[in-house]
């Protein structure tokens, strides 16, 4: 939630002649998408200003109505073409590693489009300087594992990816509100079923540090989830755990809580295994609502203090409940329940604020380092 994504599509689309009138009856898998990727920048190559193609940017397709991805390099002219396309709704992101000064800098931008039949899309997307984001949520394990409805196993993984030393006192750990509402685009704030809390002082607190390059498992409990189901994992070595002493939850001693903030919740930091989003906040602000006929609270958070969010579906067709001012996709698509499998981010300290782009699914789940690594 750092807008670090510069996105800047220069939108000229346009129809080849001959397509849009009277658009034959012809089966899918006919559309063609014919990109430009472009720095306007002057850092890859160039001039300030001055469109540049970029050669050898990746660029992935991926559909946002049914299962399929691509990747491609662009051309010395900087341009990719992809022919075959099916009919559906498509996001297109295209990314370039330049290395400035020895330090390596990712631009990368992105657009979605929509082909039907022999459809061709034409475009031209500009790639921008991400700003390498600082905490970040690197994976969420929330499918459960191959055993009989075992999903006692889940964690939401933590990582800072600057070169500073972080510190993780006071800060929110939700699952968000499971509902769309009409207005979650508009509002200044996002809303929270569950609350966890790190101890410390929001903001200012120094006594929860995390250091450059580490990660944090956070994990619903923290045991040995294999001795209940083999497939599972030891979770026990989690760097926290979350414990609600509103309800009958375990407490590892050997492992810091993360103490439930809704006071009228129970249960134990459980994230539904389909659908559902992950945020967190720094804390230093938050209200609780009341809604509903008994007495069920949630907490009202504002934008301004939410650090990252990642929200998750099976379905890529799914109803958004996280403002794409957070995050504009989905992780986890295609993954079904109980199948031990996690979502992660596709690289270090990537976060482009879109997590259909920013996290592919993987297995075995990994607490406490990356299947990049
Ligand atoms: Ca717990
Ligand atoms: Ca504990
Ligand atoms: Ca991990």
């Amino acid at each position: 939630m750092r807008g670090s994504l510069h996105l800047a599509v220069v939108i000229s689309a346009a129809l080849l002649a001959g397509c849009g009138v009277d658009m034959p009856g012809t089966p899918d898998g006919n559309g063609r998408v014919y990109v430009a990727i472009a720095d306007t920048s002057g850092y890859i190559s160039g001039e300030p200003g001055v469109p540049c193609y970029v050669d050898s940017a990746e660029v992935s397709i991926q559909s946002r109505t049914h299962q399929f991805t691509a990747v491609l390099l662009t051309g010395p002219d900087g341009v990719v073409a992809l022919d075959d396309l099916a009919t559906g709704r498509y996001y297109l992101f295209a990314r370039k590693d330049v290395y400035i000064e020895n330090n390596k800098k990712v631009f990368a931008g992105g657009m979605e489009f929509y082909i039907t039949g022999e459809e061709t899309v034409e475009d031209t997307v500009t790639v921008g300087l991400i700003a390498t984001s600082e905490l970040m949520i690197n994976e969420i394990y929330y499918t459960g594992a191959t055993c009989t409805f075992y999903m006692f196993d889940q964690f939401v993984e933590l990582y800072n990816s600057s070169s500073d030393t972080l510190y993780l006192d006071g800060i929110i750990l939700t699952r968000h509100y499971p509902a769309a509402e009409p207005d979650q685009d508009e509002v200044d704030y996002v809303k929270a079923l569950y609350a966890y809390q790190f101890p410390g002082t929001p903001v200012t607190g120094r006594e929860y540090p995390i250091l450059p390059g580490q990660f944090v498992a956070i994990a619903s409990d923290a045991i040995n989830h294999s001795l209940y189901c083999p497939t599972s994992i030891d979770l026990s070595v989690a760097d926290w755990e979350c414990f609600n002493p509103l309800g009958s939850d375990y407490d590892n001693p050997g492992v810091p809580n993360l103490v439930n903030i809704n006071p009228s919740r129970t249960s134990d930091y459980l994230i539904a295994l389909s659908h559902n989003a992950v945020v967190i906040a720094t804390g230093e602000e938050y209200t609780y609502e009341e809604y509903g006929d008994h007495g069920s609270i949630r907490l009202i958070i504002p934008l301004h203090t939410v650090i990252d969010g990642v929200e998750y579906a099976t379905s890529a067709t799914s109803t958004k409940e996280l403002t794409i001012n957070v995050d504009a996709g989905f992780a986890g698509i295609g993954m079904t329940k109980y199948s031990g499998q996690s979502v992660e981010r596709r690289e270090l300290g990537l976060d482009t604020n879109d997590s259909t782009f920013d996290f592919v699914i993987i297995a075995p789940p990994t607490p406490g380092y990356s299947h990049v690594q």
